[in-house]
């Protein structure tokens, strides 16, 4: 056979063969690759349910969080001076006397109508400290049941402080060349405390100390009035039983005895 005659038969071929793999975009259903379908594995589908955790997360409670509210001190500092401690000498020491409470000084003699000394500059009156303390009697006033109310001044420096037992003089006139020698701790103004025939005497203080009252008739003239050496008492003075006459000799010639353990009465 000739060359012509091949090359036609060659050239036939080559179409058929073409028209062949132009079809090869329809693999499937063309019976030549298996259909291996959508959502088909190698192995079995997983229907477990889904993990969405992401790390280890705390969701514990523990841990010792301090969440109370209560208890912050939020006031001001406090700068003041340091407490050392000493409270000072006892109230009615002898470095801490203390006023006088009801009770403890007792009105004790009286010197109503002195003779020869005029009322103005012989009248006085004796208080005794009754208690066991040390007891300062300046701010103390006499008075009566009515309008008569004198302060009280010291004759010298601290003359106006009792110590347990101690009896004071509280004189209108301290001079002891007109009062009739009397020896006074205290004096006031006789034209704001005056005994009379009728009359009280009564110690003032934070409050009333003590109180002594008499009528008229009672006092003798010349001679001072005092209460049982033994009865020196806040509430055994009250009774004018136990009053009497003292018979110490003042300088002047007038009785009494002022400053002195009084006599006894019977
Ligand atoms: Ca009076
Ligand atoms: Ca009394
Ligand atoms: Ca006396």
């Amino acid at each position: 056979m000739s060359r012509d005659v091949l090359r036609p038969a060659l050239l036939g071929f080559a179409v058929l063969a073409l028209a062949c793999s132009s079809g090869g975009e329809g693999q499937e259903g063309n019976g030549f690759f298996p259909d291996w379908g959508p959502g088909q594995g190698n192995g079995a589908e997983d229907t477990g349910t889904r993990d969405t955790s992401i790390g280890n997360d705390d969701t514990g409670t523990g841990g010792g969080d301090d969440t109370g509210s209560g208890g912050d001190d939020t006031g001001p500092i406090d700068t003041g001076p340091i407490d050392t401690g000493d409270p000072g000498p006892t109230l009615g020491s002898k470095d801490n006397p203390k006023v006088p409470s009801v009770g403890e000084v007792a009105i004790a003699e009286l010197m109503v109508t002195p003779s020869e000394a005029s009322q103005a500059d012989g009248e006085w009156v004796e208080i005794t400290n009754t208690s066991d303390l040390w007891l300062k009697t300046g701010t103390c006033t006499l008075r009566d049941e009515g309008s008569d109310k004198a302060t009280l001044s010291e004759t010298k420096s601290k003359s106006l402080i009792m110590e347990p037992g101690e009896t004071l003089v509280l004189c209108a006139n301290d001079s002891t060349w007109d009062n009739g020698g009397v020896d006074c701790q205290g004096t006031y103004s006789h034209g704001k405390f005056e005994l009379n025939g009728s009359d009280a005497a009564i110690l003032y203080c934070d409050g009333q100390v003590d109180k002594v009252r008499w009528s008229s008739g009672w006092a003798e003239s010349g001679a001072s009035m005092g209460v049982d050496g033994g009865k020196v008492d806040t509430s055994k003075n009250d009774n004018l039983d136990n009053w009497c006459v003292q018979g110490g000799f003042l300088s002047n010639g007038d009785y009494g005895n002022p400053g002195y353990g009084n006599d006894w009465c019977f």
